[in-house]
């Protein structure tokens, strides 16, 4: 599929805010790939599908996994909103026809992480926290210049922000998302 095609195809699938909110992770996961050394085209092939599953409505997020066999744990049918990872990278590559399995890979862990990423997946990862749609998270300055000086250690502010927040909100923690953060701490200074 041609890169206007899947930009037609997303811009119906998604509600206006996702798709700006996707035109942003696209754009600096390519600005993040030129600071770190990876190609450009891949990583926002990588950004514009990242959410490619976000706007499918949660009981049908649990139907499409189950039709296709794909593994829902129970912290995932608590809160089903983590399962558009998942089901967006098996999506990017039913729907949109993308084969790579490093951009497939990035597409699936971009919510919780997991320990030691590939340069693609943190690339994705960081782009969605840090892009300039997002408004709300504390020290973004800070976190958006060390994005593009030290990814793992971007990584580990990222992941650290993400679980204070989480626990404040009492929301449920996947332990994927934990079991990052205990990789990554150890590059905070
Ligand atoms: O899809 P987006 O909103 O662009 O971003 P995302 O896929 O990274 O999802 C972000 C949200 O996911 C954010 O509010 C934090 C939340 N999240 C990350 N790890 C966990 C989590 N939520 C729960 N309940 N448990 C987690 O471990
Ligand atoms: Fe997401
Ligand atoms: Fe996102």
């Amino acid at each position: 599929m041609e890169i206007h095609e899947i930009r037609k195809k997303l811009k119906k699938e998604l509600d206006k805010g996702r798709y700006e909110h996707t035109k942003g992770v696209m754009y600096t996961a390519g600005c993040l790939a030129m600071a770190h050394g990876y190609s450009v085209e891949d990583a926002m092939l990588a950004g514009l599908l990242h959410d490619c599953a976000k706007c499918i409505p949660n009981d049908e997020k649990i139907a499409l996994c189950e039709k296709y066999h794909i593994l829902i744990r129970p912290v995932e049918y608590e809160n089903p909103y983590l399962l558009h990872a998942r089901l967006g990278a098996f999506l990017a590559e039913k729907n949109y026809g993308v084969s790579d399995p490093l951009i497939l890979h990035a597409i699936k862990v971009h919510t919780t992480g997991e320990p030691d990423m590939s340069l693609l997946d943190k690339i994705i990862y960081i782009a969605d926290y840090i892009e300039p749609g997002r408004k709300n998270a504390p020290d973004l300055e800070r976190i958006r210049r060390i994005a593009f000086l030290d990814l793992n250690l971007c990584m580990a502010e990222i992941l650290r922000d993400t679980l204070e927040y989480l626990s404040g909100r009492g929301g449920a923690i996947d332990s994927t998302t934990q079991r990052t953060y205990e990789f990554y701490r150890q590059y905070l200074r």
